[in-house]
């Protein structure tokens, strides 16, 4: 096989830990996890699924805290080496010319993804129940809220790094008003990242038998990263156990012009919640990646991921072992 391509900029000093002596999984955790403690605000419950990108040198990042009256907030960080981070104590507010769509209801499980020019920001925003909020920023000091996406019930709105077939495209998950018993990954494309349509089904739950820990419902999950096998697209399953939910994740890879397309899709999960703090919580059983850094040469990849509704954990591999995996281990 040729070298497998990764699109993307140069991130040599992305944050990073070898893998440790002895592991032979895909994935490993930061022996530090986690990185985000759930009170590094003063008044923060939780911060957890939150996004993170590179900015200036540096990082900045979209952390969903949830304060102690448990209402659910978005604040920007800051960051030098992507591990610790300055929380602005004051919560992100979206600057919007339709106070219809400006007024703040509650917002969480962000995504941050720089296209063109510019880092837009989509994250679950409640308008009559949660659907896609879109806003832009170019220095993540003042954000610009645009049109909701979608009508309610949405949720996991990711959109891709580039434009396709000339439109910006979107993965999403409707969804109904609570605690979703199901969930498909849908695909969209807006010419003007207002009106969006021309939406495809990319991929279902898997069936039971094949896969059991997605066999409920499934999500979008980081940015899908640009390969030449395909869209590298980390995503959420859910598995309904006797005792509630179980969140992990896995991988698929999707076509590159037609994404709805899936190529290949893991069976096995990627990671599960097996530490402490992925399985205690105020949500236990839980990981939930929003957000990942990569660098294309030493073929890199950092994910973040909230650990059971409460902290922020980091693991690392390699993007040619992800695929590799997710192609020796396909359900389809
Ligand atoms: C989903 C969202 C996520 C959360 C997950 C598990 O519906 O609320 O933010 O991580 O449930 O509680």
């Amino acid at each position: 096989m040729d070298k497998l391509k990764i699109a993307g900029s140069a991130l040599p000093d992305m944050p990073w830990e070898d893998r440790p002596e002895g592991c032979n999984n895909v994935l490993w955790r930061y022996s530090e996890n986690p990185v985000i403690p759930r009170d590094i605000l003063p008044a923060s419950n939780s911060v957890f699924n939150s996004a993170v990108v590179p900015f200036k040198g540096g990082y900045a990042g979209v952390f969903r805290c949830d304060d102690t009256n448990r209402r659910m907030r978005l604040h920007v960080g800051f960051s030098a080496d992507g591990i610790h981070w300055n929380i602005n104590e004051k919560k992100l507010e979206f600057e919007c010319d339709d106070k219809e769509i400006g007024e703040f209801v509650y917002a969480y499980d962000p995504r941050v993804c720089f296209v063109e020019d510019r880092y837009y920001v989509t994250w679950c925003n409640g308008y009559h129940g949660p659907t896609i909020g879109v806003a832009y920023t170019y220095d993540f000091e003042t954000f610009h809220q645009l049109e909701n996406a979608y009508l309610p019930f949405n949720r996991n709105g990711v959109m891709f790094p580039r434009k396709i077939n000339g439109n910006f495209a979107m993965l999403s998950r409707p969804s109904d008003n609570g605690h979703t018993p199901f969930g498909d990954i849908f695909y969209s494309e807006s010419p003007d990242m207002c009106f969006w349509g021309r939406h495809r089904h990319v991929m279902s739950p898997a069936p039971f038998e094949d896969s059991a820990w997605q066999c409920m419902k499934i999500g979008a999950g980081p940015i899908p990263i640009e390969t030449s096998e395909g869209w590298l697209l980390i995503y959420h399953g859910v598995l309904h156990s006797c005792n509630g939910y179980v969140y992990s994740f896995g991988s698929a890879l999707l076509d590159l012009e037609q994404p709805w397309k899936v190529k290949f899709r893991s069976g096995p999960y990627l990671l599960s919640p097996q530490k402490d703090y992925e399985c205690m919580g105020d949500v236990p059983n839980v990981v939930f990646p929003c957000a990942a850094l990569h660098d294309p040469e030493t073929r890199r990849i950092a994910i973040y991921y909230g650990c059971a509704d409460t902290v922020t954990g980091l693991a690392f591999g390699y993007i040619d072992e992800i695929i590799e995996f997710t192609k020796k281990n396909s359900i389809i």
